[in-house]
């Protein structure tokens, strides 16, 4: 069974976009001041991630790249801790030692963040069959960017999750961008979505700045998944509207193209659907706005309040 958004989910969803963008423009104003430590945003993905993980269970697993901020948001985070973690300071998940770049949050099932690119593919097949041999309910669910998937740990992973029948979700978010390269250099197609069928995985392109249709397709492919036990490949075609990192110019992309996908920004599209069918209201939307701008205020505080962790635990939790 699969549902598309409800009318009451919107707003719900728009705020969570609205709590993403807030806290990564944080990050990007706080980095400029030299208060935090330069880092990768997903500015302009944010309906790409709200409705792929507004369409998980508590038991699914998530693995996911270094741009995971939205990720984490989506599941439920805390923006203090982790903003504290991008900080290096203890009370973040990771007790500071992870960085934006490593983290994860046992207690949401967010496994790990790679910034080894393509590394949370073949993981992630990993804990697939992890799971399975455990007898663990949820599938698992593992976000990565269309440069990943021209690496060959991709190809390895779907055929293998295909030949051993394992129960993951892969969610390429096509951002256009692979670093300070276009996809056009590196792909001959436009869409990460063809590469599934020689493996004879299920695979469906959607508009990755519609939080909507995201979260409709997301929630047939997970229960495509939990019914056949099987993967599928689910691909949001975005655009990454800020540089790599922070800082970056983004002098290396045409204004013409950065102007069109602005004109298509995935949160400015839902406020317009809400105002236009009566969702929302003007006065709604700007208390929404002061809401997560007080929140992401909190969340800075908070962490800029916590104390680097100890020299005396530089090395406990540190596998590598
Ligand atoms: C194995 C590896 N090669 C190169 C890099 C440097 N690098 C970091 S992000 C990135 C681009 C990845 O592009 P994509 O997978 O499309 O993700 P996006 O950054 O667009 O979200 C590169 C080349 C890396 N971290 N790991």
């Amino acid at each position: 069974m699969t549902r598309p958004a409800s009318e009451n989910e919107l707003p719900q969803l728009y705020e969570q976009m609205l709590l993403i963008r807030a806290y990564e423009e944080k990050i990007v104003e706080a980095s400029a001041a030299g208060k935090v430590p330069g880092t990768c945003t997903s500015v302009g993905q944010e309906a790409a991630a709200v409705g792929v993980v507004n369409a998980l269970g508590g038991d699914d697993l998530i693995l996911t790249n270094h741009r995971s901020a939205a990720h984490l948001i989506a599941r439920g985070a805390d923006p203090g801790r982790l903003l504290a973690e991008v900080m290096g300071r203890s009370a973040g998940y990771c007790q500071g030692k992870s960085g934006s770049l490593h983290i994860s949050v046992k207690e949401l099932g967010v496994v790990l963040t790679s910034t080894i690119v393509g590394a949370e593919l073949s993981l992630a097949t990993g804990v697939a069959l992890a799971q399975g041999m455990l007898g663990k309910p949820g599938i698992v669910v593992c976000f990565f960017g269309d440069g990943a998937a021209c690496e060959g740990a991709f190809h390895e992973s779907l055929n293998l999750a295909s030949v051993w029948n394992l129960p993951i979700l892969y969610v390429c978010e096509n951002n256009q961008w692979q670093a300070f390269v276009h996809r056009r250099e590196t792909m001959r197609r436009d869409h990460v979505a063809d590469w599934a069928v020689p493996y004879d995985i299920p695979a469906r392109t959607v508009d990755g700045n519609n939080v909507e249709a995201v979260l409709a397709a997301a929630r047939a492919a997970a229960a495509e998944v939990r019914a056949s036990g099987r993967p599928f490949l689910l691909e949001t075609y975005t655009y990454r509207s800020r540089g790599h990192f922070e800082p970056d110019d983004q002098a290396y992309v045409d204004p013409a193209e950065r102007a069109a996908w602005a004109a298509r920004d995935p949160i400015a599209a839902c406020r317009d659907r809400l105002l236009a069918s009566g969702r929302l209201t003007a006065s709604q939307d700007a208390a929404l706005a002061d809401k997560v701008q007080s929140r992401i205020a909190v969340a800075l505080a908070f962490a800029e309040a916590s104390p680097y962790p100890a020299l005396s635990e530089m090395t406990t939790d540190v596998y590598a």
